[in-house]
């Protein structure tokens, strides 16, 4: 292949290919959609405009002193879309990766990034129809399955699914099942499954383990997850002295049921929560972890597979080497504040370098829907320059690249590895 012809086919392929995304937290229309009051489906400007990242960044410019936080959640969301609008893209430079990325899905939505208020974007908005916009915003970011994220620990989504336990039948979408309580508070978490009743007690005695697990496959069936997850602290270990319920929840309850039904178990590992409160989901940081809790699980079940991302940029390096020792072992993703380009770029080529094409790049954790435009928009470009270098690099030695290896390496990255790892 000339080397000249290698970065048009990269980008076009790369382009091109239908990914899965594999962690986001939208949802169909069947789980209401905003501004439906308690709707699951967030999308259109107003909910763009106020994700929590945005709220973080405009906290910068107007601080607490002059907005009071209890005042700014007071606020109508179209109130709080405007202070956002008015301070971060017309006071000031849009120049963050959250920013640009409102501004890249209004422009590729075919609309006007330069507006100084929002009324004319909400105009277009309500003309949307919320069931004809998830294909619209597929279309446009080129993925073929959304996957959500199912918390049931969530009374309110919880209520959905017990009410209704098609509610997720959307063939656009599929199911997570989210579990965080059950390792972050176990005892809590116990008390819950005993009240939902499930003979569970916090000390694991009688019937805990049998019960524990007709939990977890209830919901995996009621939901047909195709994975389990959790985000858990940076100070996350296992085994893990400070937490034997946690422990034995693994041992003798996840682990079993997951090799059971050949589920992967995704850790989202490094997120220290609400170290700022009154920012609600704004709140969160990121924290350096002990890649040796993956290590070991990785080691002592070895008929479970993990899906893995780590939170600190920190952690990056460890966990790929950590890949090359566990083939039931897959990385993901440039999650959350990792997510900027100048990241996603040193990550991937790092990627490339240890793991070849065995790993998935990158997911978009999408909590509004729309997001779904920018974020594989920006992902791609970042991912396929990498490709393009490490492909130049490669031609180097005299090996014979051809478009077909191009086309299969981003079928890889963008949807196989995952769906064959996953088993859909
Ligand atoms: O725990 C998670 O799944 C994280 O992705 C959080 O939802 C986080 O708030 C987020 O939205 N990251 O992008
Ligand atoms: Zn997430």
């Amino acid at each position: 292949m000339d080397p000249k012809s290698i970065e048009q086919t990269v980008f076009e392929a790369i382009e091109s290919q239908p990914v899965t995304d594999l962690h986001t937290h939208c949802y169909p229309p069947s789980f209401g959609a905003a501004p439906k009051p308690g709707g699951l489906l967030l999308w259109g400007i107003d909910e763009l405009v106020t994700y929590h990242y945005l709220i973080a960044e405009v906290y910068r410019v107007v601080p607490a002193s002059d907005l009071p936080y209890d005042r700014y959640w007071s606020m109508a969301r179209c109130e709080q879309a405007d202070h956002i609008w008015k301070h971060l893209f017309v006071e000031r430079t849009p120049v963050s990766e959250a920013c640009r990325g409102v501004l890249s899905t209004i422009r590729l939505l075919g609309l006007d990034p330069n507006v100084k208020t929002l009324d004319p974007l909400r105009k277009w908005f309500a003309e949307q129809d919320p069931d004809r916009y998830v294909d619209m915003v597929m279309k446009l970011a080129n993925v073929d399955s959304i996957t959500m994220t199912n918390a049931v620990f969530d009374d309110a989504e919880r209520a959905m699914w017990l009410e209704n336990p098609r509610v997720g039948d959307d063939p656009r979408f599929r199911a997570v099942l989210r579990i965080d309580p059950l390792l972050r508070d176990w005892p809590s978490a116990a008390r819950r499954l005993a009240a939902w009743g499930y003979e569970v007690a916090e000390d694991f005695t009688g019937r805990t383990v049998d019960e524990v697990r007709r939990f977890l496959g209830d919901w995996i069936d009621r939901m047909k997850a195709i994975y389990v997850a959790m985000s858990l602290p940076p100070d996350f270990r296992h085994p893990d002295p400070d937490n034997p319920g946690g422990d034995r929840f693994i041992t003798d309850c996840l682990m079993p049921v997951c090799a059971d039904r050949g589920l992967p178990w995704a850790l989202m590992i490094g997120s220290r929560l609400r170290v700022n409160p009154a920012l609600q989901d704004a709140g969160d940081m990121s924290g350096k972890a002990d890649i040796l809790g993956v290590v070991n699980l990785c080691a002592r079940f070895p008929d479970n597979r993990f899906l893995v991302t780590m939170l600190s940029r920190e952690n990056q390096h460890e966990l790929c080497v950590a890949a090359r020792k566990f083939g039931n072992l897959m990385i993901f993703g440039c999650w959350w504040f990792l997510n900027n380009p100048s990241i996603v770029d040193e990550i991937t080529r790092m990627r490339l370098e240890l793991l070849g094409t065995s790993f998935v790049p990158q997911h978009s954790d999408a909590r509004i829907l729309d997001q779904l435009v920018y974020k594989w928009h920006h992902s791609r470009k970042v991912i396929a320059r990498a490709l393009v270098d490490k492909y130049h690099d490669l031609v180097a030695t005299g090996f014979e690249l051809k478009k077909k290896h191009i086309r299969r390496d981003a079928a890889l990255l963008l949807r196989d590895n995952f769906r064959s790892f996953t088993g859909i």
